[in-house]
C-alpha cells in the first residue's frame, strides 16, 4: 500500500496512529506530500487526489481511499485485529456517534478558526480547489466552537479509560489528534479537567501517538 502524508498535518496524523495501532506502519510506502510547498494543489496530485487533501491511502489493487474515515473503515474490515471501531454492535454504534462529535465539535472548530484566521490561508479558507476567502466572524466563532470542546471534554471522558468505554478506539485517536491541533491556536484542556487529562496522558503515551 502507498500512504500519501504529511508529518505536520493532523488529518494525517489520525490515518499514521490507525496504521500503527494495526501494526502496519512499516508495511506501507510512505510518500511525503508537503502542505507548506502546496504540494497538495499540483496536478500529480490532484490527479491522486481531486479533493487535494491528505491522507490518501493507495491499496495494492490502485483503490485509493481519500479520507481519514474511509481509511479507518478500511483497516478495520481488512486487519480486524486489534479492533478500534468497537467490537460489539452496540460498541461500534458508540464509536461512530463519538467519531462524529470528534469530527464536528472538535475537528471543524479548531479548523474554521485557524483557516479564517492566518494570514497564509487567505484565499484558502477551506481546503480542496475553490478559493474561498476568509471571513473573521467564522474564525472567532470556531475558536469559541473548540474553546466548548475542550472545556466539555472531562465529562465526556468521565471516569471511564478510553472515550467509548473500557477499549481504546478510532475516537480516542481523533480526539488526541483534536487536542493537539487545538494547541495550534493556543486552546489547551483545562488545568482541573482531572479526566481529560488523565485520558490525554493515557493515549499519548501509546507508542503510535509518537508516530
Ligand atoms: N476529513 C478529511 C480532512 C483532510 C484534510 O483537510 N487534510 C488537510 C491536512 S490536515 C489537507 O490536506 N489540507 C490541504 C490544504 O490545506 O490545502 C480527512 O480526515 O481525511
Amino acid at each position: 500500500m502507498k500512504f500519501y502524508d504529511c508529518s505536520t498535518a493532523p488529518s494525517p496524523r489520525r490515518a499514521r496512529i490507525a496504521l500503527a495501532e494495526k501494526g502496519l506502519l512499516d508495511t506501507v510506502e510512505r510518500i511525503e506530500v508537503s502542505l507548506r510547498e502546496k504540494e497538495q494543489m499540483s496536478p500529480a496530485f490532484a490527479a491522486i487526489n481531486p479533493y487535494l487533501t491528505v491522507p490518501v491511502l493507495e491499496l495494492d489493487d490502485g483503490t485509493r481511499l481519500l479520507s481519514s474515515t474511509g481509511i479507518y473503515h478500511y483497516l478495520e474490515a481488512a486487519f480486524p485485529e486489534p479492533p478500534l471501531m468497537g467490537r460489539t454492535a452496540a460498541e461500534r454504534g458508540v464509536v461512530a456517534d463519538l467519531e462524529w462529535r470528534m469530527e464536528w465539535d472538535g475537528f471543524s472548530a479548531v479548523g474554521e478558526c485557524l483557516r479564517n484566521t492566518v494570514q497564509g490561508m487567505a484565499g484558502r479558507a477551506t481546503t480542496g480547489p475553490d478559493p474561498y476567502e476568509q471571513i473573521p466572524e467564522l474564525g472567532e466563532r470556531g475558536r469559541a466552537r473548540a474553546q466548548r470542546f475542550v472545556e466539555r471534554f472531562d465529562a465526556l471522558v468521565g471516569d471511564k479509560p478510553f472515550l467509548a468505554g473500557d477499549f481504546y478506539s478510532i475516537a480516542d485517536i481523533t480526539a488526541l489528534v483534536v487536542i493537539d491541533f487545538a494547541k495550534w491556536i493556543k486552546i489547551k484542556l483545562p488545568e482541573d479537567a482531572a479526566n481529560a487529562r488523565r485520558w490525554y496522558e493515557a493515549v499519548s503515551s501509546r507508542p503510535s501517538a509518537a508516530v
